[in-house]
């Protein structure tokens, strides 16, 4: 990022996620309570494991925030760990004699981190490389991006996301983002009552839930792809000056960071691979109010820069590698052929990793922002986005 950074730490059963977000601007007011719903929404979903009946995150506050308003200095926080006291054992920080130690996982599971960490970190114990490789870590991510969110909104910027398709089922059976096709204001309703999916099309979440059963029965994981929208950006943010200052290219990379992504599209995405230009680039025309374009083919970004459409991404998630089945595989130590280790483990993360998609848009979102406009105090930034927004209401004759 360019003028936040970010750096979190913390494994999955250790005793908690720690975070430092720095490069706010003063004065911007933060909602506790906001942030601990975005952890809750992080936490919803049809397809969890049992963990997410033990968790109940919550943001604690240690740097950076006085009377609720940021004071320009770093954000510390934790997310507690309540599993923790489960596993006081076989994460301890002090040694633990041999006797007490659980027996080493040693099988690595096709799809994880397993067998190129134990390679890495040249390890024995799985144990040592899944621990931080779990999505537990995205929890920790969600708290800066919910106040990245919190930094948009007093600018004018609204996120949110649905899941748009989970294995063969597509919400409105649509080719592409779908998001024309999302009610008015569903993401109000997903925001306070969100369905067991976050998909927009009841009879196709129908599907998607019975789908998430019979693959449960068969000891089984599936993946989908989920998408987010970034309304209201000012046009102009990122720049097609460099490589490295394009904003399609930054939330790409964000996005893909994501535990389980394998692929993210802006737009028409690999949509635009059979169309022809006339069908694909978004006409322009000077409606009522501002620039008005028909279609939004680009998702919002044209050039390396938002142009004041909508920012749309959609992301593919690979089916969890944790299979109840577990997969072929073959012992680090002995080197005999055996199945995968089996760790308790959600069958679909779908709902959860949308939300984790609207915390790497935000960050990167709010970042790009604060690069383009600048500013020490929240005053500063409103400032500038005023200014942005008045010269780009529509062409300078009208
Ligand atoms: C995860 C496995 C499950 C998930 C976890 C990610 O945890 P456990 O192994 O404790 O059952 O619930 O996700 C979270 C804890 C979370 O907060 O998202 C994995 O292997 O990646």
């Amino acid at each position: 990022m360019k003028r936040l950074r970010l750096l979190t730490a913390g494994e999955s059963h250790g005793p908690g996620l720690v975070g430092v977000l720095e490069g706010m601007p003063a004065g911007l007011r933060v909602s506790t309570a906001g942030v601990n719903r975005d952890l809750a929404r992080r936490q919803h979903g049809y397809g969890s494991g049992r963990r997410m009946r033990i968790e109940r995150d919550r943001v604690e506050w240690t740097a950076g925030i006085r009377y609720s308003r940021t004071l320009g200095s770093p954000l510390g926080f934790l997310v507690e760990n309540r599993d923790w006291a489960n596993w006081t054992d076989r994460m301890a920080v002090e040694p633990v004699p041999a006797d007490r130690r659980p027996k080493p996982i040693t099988r690595a599971r096709p799809g994880h981190a397993d067998l190129a960490g134990a390679i890495k970190y040249d390890t024995d114990d799985m144990r040592e490389v899944l621990e931080r490789a779990s999505a537990r870590s995205t929890a920790a991510r969600a708290v800066a991006g919910a106040v990245a969110r919190q930094l948009l909104a007093a600018v004018g910027v609204r996120i949110w996301s649905f899941v748009d398709q989970l294995g063969p089922v597509r919400a409105f059976s649509a080719a592409g983002s779908a998001v024309e096709l999302v009610p008015e204001g569903w993401w109000r309703e997903d925001l306070h009552a969100p369905s067991p999916l976050r998909c927009p099309d009841p009879e196709a979440e129908a599907k998607m839930l019975s789908i998430i059963d019979a693959v449960k029965d068969a000891g089984d994981s599936i993946g989908g792809s989920f998408v987010v929208v970034a309304e209201g950006l000012p046009m102009g943010v990122g720049s097609d000056a460099e490589w490295d200052t394009r904003l399609d290219a930054a939330l790409a990379g964000a996005v893909m960071a994501i535990p389980a992504v394998k692929g993210v599209e802006i737009g028409l995405g690999f949509g635009v691979v059979p169309r022809r230009g006339s069908e694909v680039h978004d006409v322009v025309a000077s409606g009522g109010e501002g620039w008005a374009r028909s279609t939004n083919n680009a998702g919002g970004i044209e050039g390396g820069m938002s142009n004041g459409a909508p920012v749309v991404v959609r992301a593919a998630v690979k089916p969890v590698a944790t299979l109840r089945r577990s997969l072929s595989s073959v012992d680090l130590v002995t080197g005999e052929s055996d199945r995968a280790h089996i760790e308790r483990s959600d069958v679909a993360i779908l709902p959860r990793a949308a939300i984790v998609g609207e915390s790497m848009v935000a960050l990167i979102l709010a970042d790009e922002v604060l690069a383009t406009f600048g500013g020490d105090t929240i005053g500063d930034l409103r400032a500038a986005v005023a200014r942005r927004r008045r010269r780009s209401r529509g062409p300078k004759g009208a």
